[in-house]
């Protein structure tokens, strides 16, 4: 970071802290489909402002993940705001590129006055009327710490919640690692949290059922090993004969990307549409082609949706889009 960065930041900091003083009625969002970064960096705010003694509520489209259940006041999070929040001054949108990401509740949030935008999305809209949006932070809730640090001490809540966003977006400390998140968790560790209980809790709780979607998928496994792409999907079917739902897809692509052979990998899942997760390795980009088809995220990690295509033809779509990037961009090496 360099000076200008650093006092830049520090002016975004101050502009949000004064914020979080003077104003009263906040709404705190964050994106469709959200995760564990997004609840954890949700929370952690909320915390703060409920300490500050404002009004406040998390409001979010989908409802969390099982998984995220241990959270603290997970179950204060609304699905739309409640009447006495109809006008807030101030919405806080955590992890979102753009607005629409917020999905229904970005309808709420551009009611109001002041939009204040924390996220690490490389590509961000800046749609915020104060925006801190940095990509070289593991996650929003690193830089939800940076707002946090400004008051007095972190709560042990607040510190798991935290942590929960730290390590699901870096895949427990294996992505998206920045320069200074390690000094990020030692300040989180330094509340007595638990890592191991944590962890244990986001990772090591999934039900027999997990394995027998895994298993049927993994029998769709295909590849191109010249272009070193790989893929596999779930569909209905395997939903409905095991029970399960796109929960229980959690850590599937990444299983694929663990193999060598391949540094660009992608799982399909059928729901209304065909959702896809990207997932690559070694510098190959995935943001650009998931973005190429409406969706986005981050270089190694990103997201899209395909609308009336089968999953056979999706995965031409995909694999032939993968091809033309990592052309274009090995063409200028
Ligand atoms: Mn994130």
């Amino acid at each position: 970071m360099t000076m200008k960065e650093f006092d830049k930041e520090t002016l975004l900091i101050d502009k949000i802290v004064a914020l979080f003083n003077n104003e009263d009625n906040f709404i705190i969002t964050s994106h469709y489909n959200i995760d564990g970064d997004g609840l954890g960096s949700e929370i952690a705010i909320y915390l703060l402002l409920k300490k500050l003694g404002k009004t406040v509520e998390i409001v979010n489209q989908d409802k969390a993940p099982e998984i995220y259940n241990f959270l603290p006041y997970i179950n204060d999070i609304k699905n739309s705001p409640s009447k006495s929040l109809a006008e807030p001054n101030v919405s806080i949108v955590l992890d979102c590129g753009t607005l629409e990401r917020a999905g229904e509740i970005a309808s709420f949030v551009k009611k109001t006055s002041t939009i204040i935008n924390i996220d690490h999305h490389f590509l961000n809209t800046c749609f915020g009327t104060i925006n801190f949006v940095d990509a070289g932070y593991s996650s929003t809730g690193e830089m939800v710490l940076k707002v946090l640090e400004r008051y007095d001490q972190l709560s042990k809540e607040q510190a798991i919640c935290l942590y929960t966003s730290i390590i699901t977006d870096t895949g427990s400390f294996i992505y998206n690692v920045g320069k200074n998140t390690l000094n990020a968790v030692q300040k989180l560790l330094d509340t007595g949290i638990s890592p191991a209980e944590i962890s244990g809790k986001i990772y090591m709780q999934k039900p027999l059922k997990y394995i027998e979607l895994l298993t049927l998928s993994l029998q769709t496994l295909d590849y191109n090993l010249k272009e070193k792409i790989a893929w596999m999907y779930v569909d209905k079917k395997m939903y409905e004969a095991t029970k399960t739902t796109a929960e229980n897809t959690e850590g599937f692509v990444e299983m694929l990307l663990a193999l060598k052979e391949f540094k660009t990998v992608f799982l399909l899942k059928e729901d209304k549409n065909i959702k896809v997760s990207l997932r690559s390795k070694d510098g190959y980009d995935v943001e650009t082609v998931a973005r190429k088809f409406g969706g986005g995220g981050h270089k190694q990690a990103a997201g899209c949706e395909l609308e009336n295509l089968s999953i056979s033809e999706s995965i031409k779509k995909i694999v032939a889009e993968i091809k033309k990037n990592n052309e274009r961009n090995n063409s200028g090496k």
